[in-house]
């Protein structure tokens, strides 16, 4: 199979939900036909970047999740049969994004934020992260706001990456934030904010150091900033 042809069978695969050749998919009657595990592990053994497997087959087939979500084609179970292939993705893909990690560079905390369960992009940033060699420490999702401030406090942490993904709980960061300046803390840690809700302005707003589209400029800004 063609490098680009397996990338787009990965993404249609997230899309239909299909873990393992066996299931049958949203759009059913494709049990037999190879599906995430085995497309992904095709890949790596075609030697294809297991970051543009992220990017252009698991990022984008998400996106186009999200989409039909809101057009209610598809309801919350298909959102977490996608989600359970980016897992089950990112599960062959770690140890080949984690390859150079040597976690030198300074302590990373990161969590998505209270009230918010979406945890695959901060878990690809996790990953990236470790890759690049920061030392993570990942809270989870749906994290409260002091356990967060306790953490950074505990590990003496040098960035803390906050994740939300819904509108209504990305103002825990900045709820964050301020509990971060009223305990002496701000001062001491970069914070890096990401999520699709979230924005430059945002960040802005609420006193954050930056906000990232994804984990590869997360990755590059962090270049930037010393420990
Ligand atoms: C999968 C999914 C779910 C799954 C999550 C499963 C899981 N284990 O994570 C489930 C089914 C649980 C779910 C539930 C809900 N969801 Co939902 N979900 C999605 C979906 C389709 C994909 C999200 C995703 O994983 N994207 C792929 C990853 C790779 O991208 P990403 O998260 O954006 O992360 C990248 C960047 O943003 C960035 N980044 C992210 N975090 C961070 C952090 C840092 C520090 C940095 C530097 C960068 C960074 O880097 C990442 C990697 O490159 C989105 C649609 C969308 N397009 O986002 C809707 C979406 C986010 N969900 C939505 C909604 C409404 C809900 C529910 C409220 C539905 C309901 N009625 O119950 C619930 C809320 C549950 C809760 N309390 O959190 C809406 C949000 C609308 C809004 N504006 O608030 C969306 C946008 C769908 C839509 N279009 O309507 N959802």
């Amino acid at each position: 199979m063609r490098k680009q042809e397996l990338l787009e069978k990965i993404g249609f695969n997230v899309i239909q939900g299909r873990v393992e050749a066996e299931d049958e998919g949203f759009d059913e009657g494709l049990e037999g036909q190879p599906a995430v595990i085995q497309l992904v592990e095709e890949a790596i053994a075609q030697g294809l970047d297991p970051r543009s497997i992220v990017l252009e087959g698991l990022t984008k087939a998400m996106d186009l999740v999200g989409k039909k979500f809101e057009r209610e084609d598809y309801l919350i179970p298909d959102m977490l049969a996608s989600a359970e292939c980016v897992g089950a993705a990112m599960d062959i893909l770690s140890p080949h994004l984690v390859k150079a990690g040597a976690g030198s560079k300074g302590k990373f905390i990161i969590a998505t934020v209270a009230g918010d369960l979406h945890e695959i992009g901060k878990n690809i940033v996790a990953i990236m992260l470790k890759g690049g060699g920061y030392e993570v420490i990942d809270l989870g999702a749906d994290v409260p706001t002091d356990q967060i401030i306790e953490a950074v406090k505990e590990h003496q942490a040098a960035f803390l990456g906050l994740s939300a993904l819904l509108t209504t709980t990305m103002r825990g960061m900045g709820e964050v934030i301020e509990k971060l300046t009223k305990k002496g803390l701000r001062s001491k840690v970069k914070v890096l904010i990401g999520g699709a809700p979230t924005s430059a302005e945002f960040a802005k707003e609420i006193g954050a150091d930056c906000h990232c589209k994804d984990a590869f400029e997360a990755l590059d800004r962090l270049k930037g900033m010393a420990a």
